[in-house]
C-alpha cells in the first residue's frame, strides 16, 4: 500500500506478513520411533528397527489437513531421541537402518513431495536436543546439526518454516548464528521458530503453554529478553510496544500426547473445542499449530480427522456471513483516502485510518435493523505496526447503549465471542493507542448457528482414571523423589501418594520450561491427598520432591476429580 501513514514501533517482515495472511492454521505431525515405543520423549538408544509403519500414506495426511483448512504442515524430522526420518549422511541413527522399505525410504521426501503436490507449505521440526548423538553437549555438535540442516534445506525443495524446539536445551550452548545463517542462505523465505539463543533470529515463538491458548490481551510484539529467557507471561500476552516482532504459534495436540498412543483414542478434542482453539490462536493474533499424530500404520486416526473437518466447517460457515456487511459506518476522525467504510471492504490493503493526531477515534456502525450475532472480529493493518492497546465495544438495541467488551489488543485479528447479542447499532471506542489506529477489517458473525457449542466439554473418561498409571514406563525415580510423565496433557487436580517415611514434600508441575512448586507439606500420611485449588491443564509432567532415594519407589496416583 502506498501510504502517508507513519508506521509505529517494530514492524513484521514480509515472511511474517505471509504467515499471518496465508499460514494462520498449521498442522503438526509428530512421527518417529516414539510412535512405535509408545513414548513421548525417547531416550535416544531405541533401535532403528522399531520404525516400521505398515501402511504409511503421507498423501492422505496432507489431503485430510488441507480439507480441514490447514495451509502449512510441519513434520518432526528429528525429535529429541535423534532418530532421523531421512537418510542423513551424518549419523547412523536413521530410517536407513530400519526395515521400512528395506531401509531405502526417505519419509522427509515423501512428506515434502506430498505437500508440494497439494500446495501446502512445508515446515521441518528438528530438535537441537539430541539424546542419541555422542557429540550433543560438545562444541562439535553445532557443526553436525548444521550439516543435517544443510541436507534438509538443500534437498527437499521449498521450506517455509524451521522449528527449533527449546526442550532439553536450556543449559546447552549452540552456534545459533551459524544455524540461522544456513537457514537464511538456503531458504530465504523460511521463518525460524525458536527461543533462547535463537531469539535474535526467531520470527515465530511459542505462546508460553502447550495447550494452544494465547493470553488476552495478546500482542505479536514482545521484548528480546522475554524470548531469550522464556518469560512465560510475556510469551503468553506479548508486550505492547515491545522491541521485537515475533509472532506466536499456539501449538497443541488434537489429543493429549504429541505422539500417537492407542489408549488416547477416546480423548480427541471435539469440534467445538477445536473452534475454541481457533478463537485462542487465529482469533487472538497468533497462529494455530495443531498436531495430528499418525499411528503405527502411518495413518491419521479417523476421529482426529473428522473432528478437525467439522471444526473447519463451523468456522468457515460462521465467517461466510458478515452481518455488518451492509451497515453504514461513520467515525469522528477520518484521514483522506482512508475512509472508515474500508473496514468492511474485502480488499486487504484498503484500510481505515484516523487523523494523524487522533489516537482515540470512535467508529459507529448502523446495522439498519436488528441483527443477531455472537462474535465480533476486528483486525489492524499490521504492516504499519501494532498500534491499538485499549478499546470498548458497545451495542445499541432499542435506543440504549450497552457495554459488551473492554479489551486491549487487536493485532492481525481479534475474534471476541460475546454470546448471543442483538443490536441495531454497534460502536468501537478506541481509548488507547500508540499512534493513530489503522483498521483493516471488521465483522459480526454467528458461530453458534454455524454449530459452535461453547458448552461442549472436553472428552473425559466415564470412570475415574489414574493418569499416573496411564504412563507406564514414564514414572522415573530420581535423586529428589519421583517424576511422572503423563504422555500428554491430561488435566488433573488431585495427587495421592504414600507418605510413609517422608518428612516433607513439594509437588511441582512443569511450566513448559521448568518445574514450579504448587503445594508443599510436612509429615504426609500413608494415603496423603493433595487437592489443588484449580485444575492444571497445561502440564504433562509432575515431580514430587520427597528426599526419598532413587531406588525407593513411591506409590503415586494422579486424578481429575
Ligand atoms: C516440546 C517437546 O518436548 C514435545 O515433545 C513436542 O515436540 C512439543 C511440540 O515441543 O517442547
Amino acid at each position: 500500500m502506498n501510504t502517508d501513514i507513519k508506521p509505529f514501533g517494530v514492524l513484521p517482515s514480509y515472511r511474517q506478513i505471509n504467515h499471518f495472511r496465508y499460514f494462520g492454521k498449521k498442522a503438526f505431525f509428530h512421527f518417529g520411533v516414539n510412535t512405535f515405543s509408545d513414548m513421548e520423549w525417547g531416550d535416544g538408544d531405541e533401535s532403528e528397527t522399531l520404525f516400521n509403519p505398515s501402511e504409511l500414506n503421507i498423501d492422505s495426511w496432507i489431503s485430510d489437513i488441507k480439507k480441514a483448512g490447514f495451509t502449512l504442515a510441519i513434520l518432526t524430522v528429528k525429535h529429541h531421541d535423534g532418530f532421523c526420518l531421512w537418510p542423513s549422511r551424518h549419523t547412523e541413527h536413521t530410517l536407513a537402518k530400519s526395515p521400512y522399505k528395506d531401509g531405502k525410504s526417505d519419509v522427509v521426501r515423501e512428506f515434502a513431495d506430498a505437500c508440494h503436490k497439494e500446495g501446502i507449505a512445508v515446515g521441518i521440526y528438528i530438535s537441537p536436543w539430541d539424546r542419541n548423538s555422542p557429540l550433543w553437549g560438545k562444541e562439535e555438535y553445532s557443526e553436525l546439526f548444521n550439516s543435517q540442516l544443510t541436507e534438509l534445506l538443500s534437498d527437499y525443495g521449498k521450506i517455509d518454516e524451521v522449528w527449533w524446539d527449546g526442550a532439553g536445551s536450556h543449559e546447552t550452548k549452540y552456534d545459533w548464528k551459524m544455524w540461522s545463517d544456513t537457514v537464511r542462505s538456503l531458504q530465504p523465505d523460511a521463518v525460524i521458530f525458536g527461543s533462547m539463543g535463537a531469539a535474535d533470529y526467531a520470527e515465530c515463538r511459542w505462546i508460553g503453554n502447550e495447550c494452544g491458548i494465547a493470553g488476552d490481551p495478546h500482542y505479536p510484539t514482545i521484548n528480546f529478553n522475554d524470548v531469550y529467557y522464556e518469560n512465560i507471561e510475556a510469551l503468553n500476552n506479548g508486550i505492547f510496544g515491545g522491541n521485537r516482532f515475533v509472532i506466536a504459534e499456539a501449538d497443541t495436540s488434537i489429543r493429549p500426547g504429541w505422539f500417537y498412543h492407542k489408549d488416547q483414542d477416546s480423548f480427541v478434542k471435539t469440534s467445538s473445542q477445536l473452534v475454541d482453539l481457533w478463537f485462542n490462536s487465529v482469533g487472538s493474533s497468533a497462529l494455530m499449530l495443531l498436531n495430528f499424530p499418525p499411528d503405527r500404520r502411518g495413518l491419521l486416526w479417523h476421529t482426529d480427522v473428522d473432528n478437525a473437518l467439522r471444526a473447519h466447517e463451523i468456522v468457515s460457515k460462521a465467517l461466510s456471513i458478515n452481518f455488518a456487511k451492509n451497515a453504514s459506518v461513520t467515525s469522528d476522525s477520518e484521514r483522506d483516502g482512508h475512509s472508515v467504510l474500508n473496514i468492511l471492504s474485502d480488499d486487504y490493503d484498503s484500510v481505515y485510518a484516523s487523523l494523524e493526531d487522533s489516537v482515540t477515534p470512535t467508529i459507529e456502525l448502523d446495522l439498519g435493523n436488528k441483527v443477531t450475532f455472537d462474535t465480533v472480529v476486528i483486525g489492524e493493518y499490521v504492516e504499519l505496526g501494532i498500534r491499538v492497546n485499549g478499546y470498548t465495544i458497545e451495542v445499541n438495541n432499542d435506543g440504549k447503549w450497552t457495554l459488551v467488551a473492554d479489551k486491549k489488543s487487536i493485532g492481525y485479528k481479534k475474534a471476541i465471542y460475546l454470546g448471543k447479542t442483538v443490536a441495531e447499532k454497534i460502536r468501537i471506542n478506541i481509548y488507547s493507542s500508540g499512534a493513530s489506529p489503522v483498521i483493516r477489517e471488521f465483522g459480526l458473525y454467528d458461530f453458534e448457528s454455524a454449530g459452535y457449542d461453547i458448552n461442549e466439554k472436553r472428552p473425559r473418561p466415564e470412570k475415574l482414571v489414574n493418569i499416573a498409571c496411564n504412563s507406564s514406563g514414564q514414572i522415573a525415580y530420581e535423586e529428589e523423589g519421583v517424576r511422572v510423565n503423563f504422555r500428554g496433557l491430561f488435566p488433573f487436580n488431585t495427587v495421592i501418594f504414600d507418605g510413609t517415611g517422608i518428612s516433607e514434600y513439594e509437588l511441582q508441575v512443569f511450566s513448559g520450561t521448568r518445574f514450579v512448586t504448587v503445594k508443599s507439606g510436612k509429615n504426609p500420611s500413608k494415603e496423603e491427598i493433595i487437592t489443588l485449588d484449580k485444575t492444571i491443564d497445561s502440564s504433562y509432567q509432575i515431580r514430587l520432591v520427597t528426599g526419598k532415594k532413587e531406588d525407593e519407589s513411591i506409590n503415586i496416583r494422579v486424578y481429575e476429580m
